[in-house]
């Protein structure tokens, strides 16, 4: 490293050298004295000096090293506040009319049907967090912010909305009854909301997330020079609770280690969870700012509201900050559900002194001494703080109530999460709470009430949104159609193999090789992998288009002698994620729905292990689908029995069967590499020409076979899933049989096993999707079912009943090839890989399975003449006496 690329590094790395001295005789002096504590008295007594100055230097706010803990204070003192810079009066009416619309409409909700659910409490305790960033931070427009919303919290989001007039009474009185068309859901969906919903949270921990990878992608983007994105801000907002999930921690070290000042997260801290407190018996602000820290996070925590101020001004001997040490969370929140003078007793008891310092306060003045994360004016401090730090993510810890102002009906109780009936006198008292100017009717009516236009209200609302560049969140369903190249030009070799050998994972890798030289496509591809290029035989586009490092290629690589060498750069196209699925998901999220947040298409293929995708990492696969995403996702070295050594943790025997439950997925599984060809070409003009919201999950193998050349008018019959690849070579067929990925290659070899030994002529098709087979034929029968005008299905067309008996052999469970068997009416016989991978050769493992050549033909004996199939059964070893292979 030179002395030059420090500047360039994350001021957060640890073994960063200090600053400059400014003033070395002072720095010399304090040492000696150091020096000669430790000299003349003891090495504990100068850890002791030590800890008393770390102590009382963080009590003053001097900047240190990261340290696990801070004080139970604010991290902005008052000298750091900033002015407000709003009219607090006119917001907290409109904060008190938020509030009121998003109770009012969880309770009509429930008074209608009480199955609807809903959440109360926790944007109650969000409402000001949101409201400040709504009224003086969040900028919209594809210039502007990305927001991740806490989902709980959805109704405040919609109850402003409506407010703004986004948003009709009609369709908050809809809230979660969306099957009309007219209804909000619940949390945020895109799929479900697509104009207004961004990024779907539902799903604990995929929100924080998804937003680092989302900032970090915002960096990527403008470090290949496609898109300016400098100045704009990810927000994420999270419960304390869902920092529980492993998701949430996921990606903090990224997010540090690559600076992304473009990041902020605001931790709710309302010290409840669903159940119960986060950490009754400890303090989950004070946990999380030494993970934050630790992590190399600037730490923000907003824990006290100005009304605190003159308390801990007074408080000179520190009693009131041993206090808040001295009380753990499960105490807090008995403080939130209590009054003023339950306080007063439980707290500011502990000490005489303490006593003293609140003796001015009525009960009622204590019951109002805010929480930070409920106070605007320590709110904005905080973020203007946030949104002008460099060098490092910030999280902002709140301390909040859980149902702040819900009273008796909610605030600080255990059940808040679940309240969503409150009766006409909470009612009337949370409208007392927040002085709303409503009658005892529209309390009891639970009216949704909005400000006349030209009322001070609403001039004000629209004014700061205005101000801000218009409203959010809003969605963008679409962005400039790219053209995308024919299969002739980026896969003529695929095309016109003509019994050259190769796997589909290295046809795969040449493709993308010819579509990253694209002119116009070629910048817009993004490369994922999560620490597997070299086994998918991709190291050669290290060199060739570098790997995403923000700050460059600090060392001489090791192999730079080299071609292909590890080269990172600035500008760097590949992102290499290391060991995280949960990482490279996000990030494909991010560039598979960049179309939408940008307004820039991109097009990512992240390709993995295929067993650690739908399997280790699913969940955010449905959130992917959820968003929208547009791009392939590439199950690589698939198979159950085609990844031969690698056995029961990685042999992949289920994904396509988890691929055909996600709505938007088109799962495909090749055999040969013409046809992976064909689909590529497909996927690409759908999604980045046609704008569909269609993402395509493929495997590849990496089986090493000759590969046939594209045969005339098979495309068509390729992107249906199914077509005639072998006419049988006896006439008419006796046996038709269907195999997927590398198994048919068994397949085609059965047909020959059976023509040759057993005169039994076979039709052998390639099934390329059993999904999209199935998803057609299941929609023609509905349409029949419901006596709409209709066709017959590419099945129906394609294995017309005619008497002669069908057999399917998958690299995975039997459940998939059985995907077809309603629309089949002659005898139907699935082979599957049910049952746990194992190491062994492809061969065994195909013959443990029973998906081999010698299986599949006494299978299709079996089925055409069962008397003939135990003789061959014998004669090829398939062993009756064995257990089945899923029992084993
Ligand atoms: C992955 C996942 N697991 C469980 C849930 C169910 N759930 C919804 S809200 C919630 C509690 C959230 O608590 P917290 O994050 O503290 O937020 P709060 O509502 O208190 O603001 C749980 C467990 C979920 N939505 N997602």
């Amino acid at each position: 490293m030179k002395p030059d690329d420090l500047a360039r590094l994350s001021p957060i790395a640890s073994w960063r050298l200090p600053e400059a001295d400014a003033d070395p005789q002072e720095t010399r002096e304090w040492l000696d004295a150091l020096d000669a504590v430790i000299n003349e008295s003891s090495p504990e007594r100068a850890t002791f000096l030590l800890q008393k100055l770390v102590q009382h230097a963080r009590r003053r706010r001097v900047q240190l090293p990261t340290v696990a803990n801070t004080p139970y204070i604010n991290t902005i003192g008052l000298a750091e506040q900033p002015p407000y810079q709003g009219n607090l009066e006119i917001e907290s009416r409109l904060m008190a009319l938020v509030r009121w619309n998003a109770l009012a409409m969880v309770v009509r909700a429930n008074r209608a049907a009480g199955e609807l659910g809903g959440h109360i409490a926790s944007y109650a305790s969000a409402a000001d967090l949101f409201e400040v960033g709504f009224n003086h931070f969040f900028r919209a427009g594809q210039g502007g912010d990305l927001v991740y919303l806490q989902p709980h919290s959805a109704p405040g989001v919609y109850s402003r909305a409506f407010l703004e007039g986004r948003l009709t009474a009609e369709q908050l009185d809809n809230y979660r009854r969306e099957t009309s068309g007219k209804g909000l859901s619940s949390y945020p969906h895109p799929w479900l909301m697509p104009d207004f919903w961004q990024f779907p949270t539902g799903s604990m921990g995929l929100g924080p997330l998804f937003a680092i990878y989302q900032a970090r992608f915002m960096r990527y983007l403008e470090h290949r020079g496609l898109l300016a994105t400098h100045g704009r801000k990810v927000w994420a907002f999270v419960g304390d609770g869902e920092m529980d999930e492993p998701e949430s921690l996921a990606g903090l070290s990224i997010a540090a280690r690559e600076g992304l000042d473009n990041l902020v997260f605001v931790v709710n801290c309302n010290l409840q969870r669903l159940d119960g407190p986060v950490r009754g018996n400890g303090s989950i602000i004070q946990e999380l700012e030494g993970l934050y820290a630790g992590a190399g996070w600037n730490v923000i925590k907003l824990l006290w509201g100005s009304d605190w101020d003159p308390l801990l001004a007074r408080d000179t001997q520190g009693l009131l900050l041993r206090a808040f040490h001295e009380t753990v969370d499960g105490e807090f929140q008995q403080l939130a559900a209590t009054t003023g003078s339950f306080n007063r007793e439980h707290f500011f008891a502990k000490y005489p002194e303490l006593q003293q310092l609140v003796a001015h306060l009525s009960d009622d003045d204590i019951d109002r001494l805010r929480r930070g994360g409920h106070d605007p004016v320590k709110i904005f401090a905080a973020y203007w703080h946030a949104v002008r730090h460099r060098g490092q993510p910030t999280v902002i810890l709140a301390k909040t109530k859980k149902g702040y102002g819900m009273g008796s009906a909610g605030q600080g109780r255990m059940t808040t999460h679940q309240q969503k009936k409150l009766d006409v006198e909470q009612l009337r008292e949370f409208r007392d709470r927040f002085s709303l100017s409503l009658t005892d009717e529209q309390v009891e009516d639970c009216e949704f009430v909005r400000p006349p236009a030209d009322s001070p209200e609403m001039k004000y609302l629209h004014a700061r949104r205005d101000k801000l560049g218009g409203y959010l969140p809003v969605r963008q369903r679409s962005s400039a159609p790219l053209p995308t190249p024919k299969a002739e030009e980026f896969a003529k070799f695929a095309l016109e193999a003509a019994g050259k050998d190769m796997s589909t994972t290295m046809a795969f890798v040449r493709m993308v090789g010819a579509l990253l030289k694209e002119p116009t496509l070629g910048p817009r591809i993004v490369p994922i992998i999560a620490d597997e290029a070299r086994t998918f035989g991709m190291a050669d586009l290290f060199r060739q288009i570098g790997i995403y490092a923000p700050f460059g290629q600090l060392y001489e690589p090791e192999d730079r002698e080299q071609v292909s060498y590890y080269k990172e750069a600035v500008s760097g196209q590949i992102l290499e994620e290391g060991i995280t699925e949960a990482g490279a998901i996000a990030s494909w999220v991010a560039a598979a729905t960049s179309y939408s947040a940008h307004g820039f298409a991109m097009l990512p293929f992240f390709i993995y292990y295929s067993m650690f995708g739908f399997q280790r990492v699913g969940d955010a696969i449905w959130a992917a689908a959820d968003s929208r995403s547009r791009g392939f996702l590439l199950g690589a070295t698939a198979g159950r029995t085609t990844l031969a050594g690698e056995g029961l943790q990685h042999q992949d025997g289920t994904s396509h069967l988890i691929a055909s439950t996600v709505p938007n997925c088109r799962a495909w599984d090749p055999c040969f590499a013409y046809e992976l060809a064909v689909i590529v070409e497909d996927g690409m003009r759908r999604m980045l020409g046609s704008q569909e919201d269609v993402f395509y999950y493929v495997t590849v193998m990496n089986e090493n076979y000759a590969q046939p050349s594209l045969p005339a008018n098979a495309r068509d019959g390729i992107l249906h899933g199914l077509y005639l690849v072998r006419p049988s070579a006896k006439g008419a067929a006796r046996v038709r049989l269907l195999g997927s990925g590398t198994i048919l290659r068994e397949v085609l070899a059965a047909a020959e096993l059976l023509e040759n030994d057993y005169g039994v002529g076979a039709d052998v098709y390639s099934v390329t999707s059993f999904t999209e087979l199935r998803r057609e034929a299941m929609a023609i029968e509905r349409s029949r079912r419901l006596g709409s005008a209709c066709g017959a299905s590419w099945i129906e067309q394609l294995l017309p009943a005619n008497g002669t008996p069908i057999v399917a052999a998958s690299d995975y469970v039997s459940a998939l090839p059985d995907l077809i068997r309603p629309w089949l009416r002659d005898h139907y016989v699935v082979l599957g890989t049910d049952g746990f991978g194992r190491s062994d050769t492809r061969a065994a493992l195909r013959r443990f399975f029973e998906v081999d050549r010698q299986a599949i033909a006494v299978a299709a004996l079996a089925a055409v003449d069962p008397a003939g199939a135990n003789a061959a059964s014998g004669k090829f070893g398939v062993d009756a006496s064995l257990a089945p292979p899923w029992t084993r």
